[in-house]
């Protein structure tokens, strides 16, 4: 396949000033009628063809100025249209009809059908699907649609901007034509036509303009989209307050479909949404599904600036409008809800998804320089990795700055396709400050490590610290440049107070942050006559591996008492981590696995202590997942002996503190109304973890039974189900659970994907049984990548050790679902494959296997551009 290289951007011969499309809708045949003005580049030279872009194109007829073009004039094929004969002028009219197939898209980019309705998806390259056209961000144009569909199929027609006229037409149809007057890319394209209920509100923006907004949804379903709702009402109030950005059509509309390959497209005044986004209520939503869709929400109404007003120049600046808006809709929710918690939340989202990436086959560059495929390129490290480059630049130069910075960017780059230099410009401008070395995290790929060794003399009362980077190869880059990494640090005393201190080489310390530029500083600290713990990375302010040589005393010590309260939860998080890979080292040596008491009773008292919020007790309690584990052990993984040393330390936390678990599990119950506030939903979850211990710690699946019986919201109900699966699996009490869950719920798609997605979880001998008797389910459909994802997506994520089967079956389950996804869908499919990135890292006998599975995928027929990519990436 081609590869396309950031080098070889050049700035198109042609320019595409107005575009006026018209739909006349129809399931298996929609004509879509394109004219276009195009205007010679006055930059770049003349007398060069035409080329448009196409994917699976049908044309039906072609005329430039009025004139239909004969067939020598020009060569067509379903991906290109090479205009030759072109008029002389600057400016002249192209008039493009192509003939498209909505019902049979099973893809999902371009104009498909779901449920039932017409929707679009065009980012990234998904407007050549429709029609022929210059598809690439960096043609502005400014957009006229008229929509003719069937009123009864279609009462509904929604595109892009403001709505402008409507009116009936012979034979059942009727037409509205939309414009937007704000030039935009092709990818912020959309459309929407369907019988579809809405829930409307207004909003009112700093300057008194009025928004009508609207919400649409399956009939039936409007009261669901309430939280969402007002999740955009104060989305758009945040933006106002917080960048000073204010909302600027008449409408703004956002549609929920069910079938969609990814979580939400910000198209301009037209959002469309996975519905999984949107839909919400205490029946059918846990607290985790509400915060996913205020950020979300946040995420794409935020887009209308950062992505949508300054879009990118090209696919490889992605990260310009991801990272940024990441960062946009983390600091919203962070507002919203318990800012440390929300940090922990991140940081371990992080490190889940971007660092296994960073550190293995995948790994790239947050703005890459080449791809194959730019749809696997919508990855954590773009989005996640992205945010925290856009953090940090707000750590270098403080919240003044920061903000100063982003003014000066909309000032200047409004109406503008830009990229990173860009960007990373105004903040050299108004801080007055040299980023070319910080520029580096956006150029480099890879987990950069600090190591730091301290030596304390008492009597002198000095402490001398010794820090050193490195970053390790990634893939096509073995040499590494030394980056600038903007390290918070405390140093915490006897009492757990910051110490105050001086120190020589004050060049790399401002602020309580040492900037590591060089490979190694040397920093003398004076004034310190105990021998201080060290607290390091502090909110996680720089993206990074530590390697502190600390004892577990000086961990539990710091657990305890840090003032920062992300490093308090990191240092619990590294002592469970650590016990975990003991407890396994013993079950692989034969060995029965025991843990410190100290720890033991540490999380017990973390779990009572009344001073720190319900939410940061549950998350502290929460230990690392068998996947966390296995990347900090690093090689030679075995899963089963994971699960066993995380399970056999879930029992003895839960044993060692039965009783005060019980206290707070009974003492949290609360019979008020629901409400889906941060504080109630940290209550809920700190009882589902107490719930979880409990529950391991007695083998008794009563509790949760009676939990699942009585919970009168869906957080209750499935944590209590989920507990039975996992922690009592074959017990009557469990699969009755099962039973009466689907029984319930069977009609309602949202819901009925947690039950596949609880099973597909669930570890253990019999999982993959369970898996693929679920893949024969009449309720499962490689249709819909919602439930491809429940079943298939976490039993391969979420499941390592039915997975990582060391018979191979569980490979050999997953190749043949991604295999038969990627027939419908091959983006949905590549990312499934993603899965077996780490493959390297596993034991011998796995790791063949793995292989294996691999290179039966790479030789499959006809594979697409998109599954071979990642496959031979991950081979290579
Ligand atoms: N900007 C949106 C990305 C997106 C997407 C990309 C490829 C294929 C389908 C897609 N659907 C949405 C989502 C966002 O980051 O806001
Ligand atoms: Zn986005």
């Amino acid at each position: 396949g081609q590869v396309f290289k950031l080098e070889d951007y050049r700035p198109s011969d042609f320019l595409i000033p107005q575009t006026k499309l018209s739909f006349h809708l129809g399931p298996d045949r929609t004509t879509v009628v394109s004219e276009l003005s195009i205007e010679r580049n006055a930059e770049t030279g003349d007398g060069e063809p035409l080329v448009l872009d196409g994917d699976a194109l049908a044309l039906v007829d072609l005329e430039i100025d009025g004139e239909t073009l004969g067939p020598n004039a020009y060569e067509v094929t379903p991906e290109k249209l090479t205009i030759h004969a072109l008029p002389k002028g600057k400016t002249f009219r192209l008039k493009i009809t192509t003939e498209i197939s909505p019902s049979t898209n099973t893809a999902l980019m371009g104009l498909y059908r779901s449920n039932s309705v017409y929707c679009t998806q065009c980012e990234a390259e998904g407007f050549r699907r429709i029609t022929y056209f210059l598809d690439r961000p960096d043609i502005l144009s400014v957009y006229t649609v008229r929509i003719e569909a069937d009123r009864a199929e279609a009462p509904l027609l929604l595109s892009n901007g403001n709505p402008s006229e409507a009116g009936e037409l012979d034979g059942g149809r009727h037409y509205a034509v939309w414009e937007d007057p704000f030039p935009k890319p092709s990818y912020l394209f959309a459309l929407v036509a369907g019988d579809l209920g809405v829930l409307k509100d207004r909003f009112t923006t700093m300057s008194g303009r009025e928004v009508e907004l609207g919400i649409y949804v399956e009939h039936g379903k409007e009261q669901r989209a309430a939280y969402a709702m007002d999740a955009l009402k104060r989305s758009m109030a945040w933006d106002e307050e917080v960048f000073g950005r204010e909302y600027d059509l008449d409408v703004f509309n956002i549609v929920a479909v069910s079938d969609f390959n990814m979580g939400a497209m910000e198209n301009k005044g037209l959002n469309v949404f996975n519905d999984k986004y949107v839909l919400a209520d205490e029946d059918t939503a846990t607290d985790a599904d509400f915060a996913n869709i205020e950020a979300i929400i946040a995420h794409e109404y935020f887009h209308n600036w950062t992505g949508n007003r300054i879009t990118c120049r090209d696919w490889f600046q992605l990260c310009l409008k991801e990272g940024l808006t990441v960062y946009r809709d983390h600091e919203f929710s962070a507002d919203q809800r318990s800012r440390a918690v929300k940090r922990i939340a991140e940081v371990r989202t992080l490190k889940a998804h971007q660092f296994p990436e960073d550190q293995g086959p995948l790994a790239h560059p947050v703005r890459p320089r080449r791809y194959r495929e730019i749809n696997n390129f919508y990855t954590a490290t773009v989005y996640e990795k992205g945010s925290e480059i856009v953090r940090m630049i707000r750590t270098i130069l403080g919240r003044e700055k920061f903000r100063e910075g982003m003014d000066l960017y909309f000032e200047r780059h409004d109406g503008d396709a830009a990229t990173i230099e860009d960007f990373l410009k105004v903040f050299e401008d108004v801080a007055e400050k040299d980023l070319s070395q910080f520029a580096l995290w956006y150029h480099q790929a890879g987990t950069p490590n600090i190591t730091v060794k301290a030596s304390h003399d008492a009597q002198r009362g000095e402490l001398v610290l010794d820090i050193e980077q490195s970053s390790p190869p990634t893939p096509g880059e073995s040499r590494k440049r030394l980056m600038h990494i903007p390290l918070a640090f405390g140093l915490v005393g006897p009492s757990g107070e910051d110490l105050v201190w001086e120190a020589a080489d004050g060049a790399a310390i401002e602020n309580s942050i040492v900037h590591v530029r060089r490979r190694k500083h040397t920093i003398h600290f004076t004034g310190i006559s105990e021998r201080p713990r060290l607290s390091l990375n502090r909110g996680f302010s720089a993206p990074v591996t530590l390697s502190v040589e600390e004892k577990p005393e000086d961990r539990a010590f710091l657990a305890r008492h840090d003032s920062d309260l992300f490093s308090r939860w990191q240092a619990l998080n590294t002592l469970m981590t650590e016990a975990i890979i003991e407890a396994s080292k013993m079950i692989r040596g034969g060995k029965e696995p025991s843990f410190p008491d100290d720890l033991l009773t540490l999380c017990g008292d973390i779990a009572a202590d009344g001073s720190l919020e319900e939410a940061y007790r549950a998350l502290a309690l929460t230990f690392p997942g068998e996947a966390d584990v296995a990347r900090e052990i690093g090689s030679n993984i075995d899963p089963d002996a994971i699960l066993a040393a995380r399970d056999a330390l879930v029992e003895a936390v839960g044993r060692a503190n039965a009783a005060s678990f019980e206290k707070l599990y009974e003492n949290l119950s609360d019979g008020g109304p629901f409400s889906p506030d941060a504080r109630s939903a940290g209550r809920r979850s700190l009882r589902n973890a107490m719930l979880d211990y409990l529950s391991e710690s007695s083998g008794d699946p009563r509790r949760a039974a009676a939990q699942f019986e009585r919970a009168t919201n869906m957080t209750d109900r499935s944590a209590a189900l989920a507990t039975l699966a996992i922690r009592h699996p074959d017990t009557l009490e469990a699969t009755s659970a099962l039973a009466r869950f689907e029984e319930r719920y069977r009609s309602d798609p949202l819901v009925l994907d947690k039950w596949f997605q609880i099973q597909a979880g669930a570890p253990g001998r019999h999982s993959l049984d369970t898996v693929r008797s679920l893949s024969e389910h009449r309720a499962f459909s490689l249709a819909n990548p919602n439930r491809v994802r429940s079943l298939v997506g976490t039993f391969s994520s979420a499941n390592q050790t039915g997975f990582h089967r060391p018979d191979g079956e569980g490979y050999r389950f997953f190749t043949d679902m991604v295999l038969a996804v990627e027939r419908r869908n091959p983006q949905v499919a590549a990312r499934l494959a993603t899965a077996l990135r780490s493959w390297r890292s596993l034991e011998p006998g796995r790791r063949a296997l793995a292989r294996e599975a691999l290179l039966r995928i790479s030789s499959a027929e006809n594979l697409s551009p998109d599954l071979r990519d990642i496959v031979e990436r991950t081979l290579a």
